[in-house]
């Protein structure tokens, strides 16, 4: 025996990641678009928390796949950056009182030193920081090209105020509670005028999935975020008034029920409709429901309330008079603001109905069941739609009223326009000044980057930020005349994320946001990341695609064409959390047992989608793993034999752990190659090839030990620069075979099971039969008979 060498995976570690660095080796060659890769992670937030077990989680195993990409001959482009505009970064920055410029960089500096100890293929060449000059002016040029184009629009509107973080949210970042995701407190309702981008000018096309390789749940969530209804619209004249109301139906078959329509409370309608005598009790239920969010409005379980209006409108299919009610729990912002209320079908018109003793009557059979009835059946007390099924009379009522030039069919979405204006100071200023009459302009683009300006008290105040800054005023009048104002709103961070990937493979160019000569590396092919981006991020990248390629700047509809969620670690069951004081520090666990046993510890605890719960004695055995992986590659002697099943044995395992990687398996790609070296464990003499099978497939789950392993063996390249292997398809057929079973003689059965299968479990997979089943349950088995290889016969009483 040689001279034993210790697994030293400090010194290993370090070593790689020097000459990896240094020989430049995760920059692909540019030039060659052929065969790319684009393998994105999503990138974070420089928010001083230090990198923890989720990023981990997520930029670990993700360097696997492309290290395996790499190996299967993808020129694979893998970069990183920072989402440094924003929040999180500010929120430190005002607690810590250090401008957020200065924390930020700090911050990078430290989570890039945590990064590199990966070991992945990230090419900072490329790196991007999206509170850069550099970058944000294209988000600017970005803006203008939305402006130019009608996409982004300013109005005022009633938005979401965060009276903590003293800033306007996004529909997407109030919870379902009404609370603000960030802060927790209870976001209040404001009049401001803000900034939009109207996604929904894209609603329908958002709606096509098709050509997109991604999670079936996020495909949903993101269709029901967009919430697209087919109804009508109908006008019902308003009695003794000339004056149409407009309602929005989805069930129009119900018309012959609706009993009386209601208005929201911010309708301009009101104005015109209602008496004198009405006039005070609706203005005070007007004045109270602005109090109210659109959540607490809309809950189901909240108390309906409202008030008459004093006028009738006529039911244009029955020709009866309806009364017209105020009542918050219909929103101006969906629809049309007024609908036609039908108690005995919508359980929240029956609600009001039964409080306020208005008329119910019922339009669709419900064989009994109870009111309000809102399932499938046939029309009845509707005159021309009697006996109809519902959907007949949908299209039947949608034809009539057509005809009747009374109303049309109508589509509407649940998605709003886009609020990205944010009253806050570490964003992209928002590339707007004002003429002294107030009308908006957009700044010509030879003055980007619009910089953020220094001399701001950046500190919640509840007016922007921007507002105090002289030397902004001075520039702006400067360049554009006296009386000229600036935009002092930031934009939302989304907007700096909405388009990030298009600018990696460009991210030094100084002429565009995106290099004409790079555009073949685009759109990213694999793209990982947390699922809570299902609504926010993942639409708006989408959105923002479909808009440049309108205007022409690209030729692909899609961002990511295949999207990954990784899971989440936990620690005893639940998610890991600062204020649960249960987070767990990567770096301790990189110091004791190394880089490529914490990633591959990772990517063994469960399935990746899945995520799985940490605990240490876990890691020990992954460690122990790759510590037989050296000893045998490096300790063991070399032996001339390599047996039938040896072959075997290697053949499958390059089979099944292509499959696994193939798929971002990594668990059971892991417990193949344990199998694999459990038949070589004890040997003093293992052949070449079962060595260098081992190294090859396992160096994208531990590159550092692999790599070095690589060079012990003799060779001079890097194992990433290795073809992924193949295997003799002759020498992987699997030993699957069939069994028949019998019950007292009598063929009932088949099963088919791996021939080295054990009585016991082939006599458990033969209960489970169906038919099997039928003819031994109930029965007593007095004898079961197997012959290996061939039958099971069960003999019953
Ligand atoms: C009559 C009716 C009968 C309705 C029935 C439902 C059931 P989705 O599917 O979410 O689009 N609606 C319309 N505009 C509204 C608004 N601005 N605020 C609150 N509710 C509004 O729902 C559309 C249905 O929600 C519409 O169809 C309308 O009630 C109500 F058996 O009209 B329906």
């Amino acid at each position: 025996m040689s001279e034993i060498k210790e697994y030293n995976f400090k010194e290993i570690e370090k070593k790689w990641q020097q000459i990896w660095l240094e020989s430049n080796s995760h920059t692909p060659d540019f030039s060659n678009p052929k065969n790319k890769h684009y393998c994105l992670t999503m990138f974070s937030y420089p928010s001083g928390d230090k990198l923890h077990v989720g990023h981990w989680y997520n930029y670990g195993p993700v360097d696997t796949y492309a290290r395996y990409l790499k190996k299967k001959g993808f020129n694979v482009f893998q970069p990183q950056g920072f989402d440094s505009f924003g929040l999180p970064a500010e929120n430190y920055a005002i607690k810590h009182g250090i401008h957020p410029s200065e924390s930020t960089d700090k911050n990078i500096a430290k989570m890039k030193e945590q990064l590199s100890s990966i070991g992945a293929m990230f090419d900072w060449t490329n790196e991007i920081r999206t509170s850069s000059p550099d970058y944000y002016k294209w988000t600017q040029w970005l803006f203008l090209k939305l402006y130019k184009n009608k996409i982004a629009y300013r109005k005022e509107a009633m938005v979401n105020w965060d009276p903590v973080d003293q800033t306007v949210l996004a529909n997407e970042q109030v919870l379902a509670d009404g609370t603000s995701e960030r802060s927790g407190a209870v976001v209040e309702q404001k009049p401001l005028k803000q900034w939009f981008f109207k996604i929904t000018d894209y609603a329908e096309e958002l709606l096509d999935f098709e050509k997109l390789d991604w999670p079936r749940k996020t495909v949903l969530m993101q269709k029901n975020w967009i919430g697209k209804s087919e109804g009508a619209e109908i006008l019902f004249k308003v009695d003794g008034i000339d004056l149409n109301i407009n309602v929005y139906t989805t069930r129009p078959d119900t018309i012959y029920g609706s009993t009386y329509l209601v208005i929201s409370p911010e309708s301009n309608l009101l104005n015109n409709i209602v008496p004198n005598a009405f006039k005070d009790s609706v203005d005070e239920y007007c004045e109270k429901a602005k109090l109210k969010n659109e959540l607490e409005r809309t809950d189901l379980n909240k108390d309906k309330t409202g008030v008459f209006t004093g006028s009738y409108a006529i039911n244009p299919l029955t020709d009866k008079k309806i009364p017209i009610w105020v009542a918050d729990y219909v929103l101006s912002s969906y629809g049309t603001g007024s609908i036609m209320a039908v108690p005995g079908h919508d359980p929240r018109d029956y609600e009001f109905a039964v409080k306020y003793q208005l008329e119910i009557v019922e339009v669709v059979e419900s064989n009994g069941d109870d009111l309000p009835y809102t399932g499938d059946g046939n029309l009845i007390n509707s005159d021309i739609l009697n006996g109809l099924n519902i959907n007949d009379g949908k299209r039947r009522i949608i034809s009539h009223i057509e005809n009747s030039s009374i109303g049309h069919g109508k589509t509407n979405y649940k998605l709003k326009d886009w609020l990205i204006s944010r009253q806050r100071y570490w964003g992209a200023p928002i590339p707007i000044v004002y003429d002294p009459e107030g009308n908006p302009h957009p700044i010509p683009e030879e003055h980007l980057p619009w910089e953020l300006p220094d001399d701001v008290d950046y500190k919640p105040k509840g007016t922007s930020p921007l507002g105090s800054s002289k030397s902004l005023i001075k520039k702006t009048e400067k360049i554009f005349g006296k009386g000229w104002r600036p935009e002092i709103d930031t934009m939302d961070t989304f907007v700096c994320s909405s388009w990030y990937y298009l600018r990696y493979p460009s991210s030094n160019h100084t002429n565009g946001p995106f290099d004409e000569a790079l555009m073949d590396w685009l759109p990213v092919d694999t793209y990982v990341g947390g699922a809570e981006h299902a609504t926010m991020h993942l639409l708006y990248a989408r959105f923002i695609t479909k808009a440049l390629r309108d205007f022409g700047y690209i030729s692909f509809d899609e961002p990511f064409l295949k999207l990954f969620h990784q899971g989440t670690i936990t620690k005893d069951g639940s998610k890991m959390s600062k204020s649960k004081g249960n987070t767990v520090s990567p770096d301790e666990f990189i110091d004791q047992y190394g880089s490529d046993t914490f990633r591959a510890y990772l990517m063994f605890m469960g399935p990746f989608d899945e995520g799985g719960d940490w605990n240490d004695k876990g890691i020990t055995g992954i460690y122990r793993f790759l510590a037989k992986v050296w000893r045998i590659c490096v300790n063991a002697d070399e032996s001339d034999t390599l047996s039938k099943d040896d072959k075997i044995i290697i053949n499958k395992t390059i089979k099944g752990v292509t499959e696994d990687l193939d798929s971002m398996k990594f668990n059971t790609a892991i417990s193949k190659l344990m199998q694999y070296i459990n038949n070589f464990t004890n040997k003093d003499r293992v052949n070449i090839l079962v060595k260098e099978t081992l190294v090859q497939l396992l160096s994208p789950i531990a590159p550092h030990l692999c790599e070095e392993i690589w060079s012990i063996l003799g060779y001079n390249d890097s194992i990433f620069d290795r073809p992924w292997l193949t295997y003799d398809d002759s020498l992987v057929l699997d030993d699957i075979i069939t069994i028949v079973i019998q019950v007292n003689g009598k063929v009932r059965g088949k099963i088919e099971i791996s021939k080295d299968s054990e009585k016991e479990e082939a006599l458990k997979l033969a209960k489970l039969n169906k038919n099997v089943d039928e003819h031994i349950s109930n029965k007593e088995i007095i004898k079961e008979i197997y012959v290996p290889g061939r039958l099971i016969n069960f003999v019953v009483k």
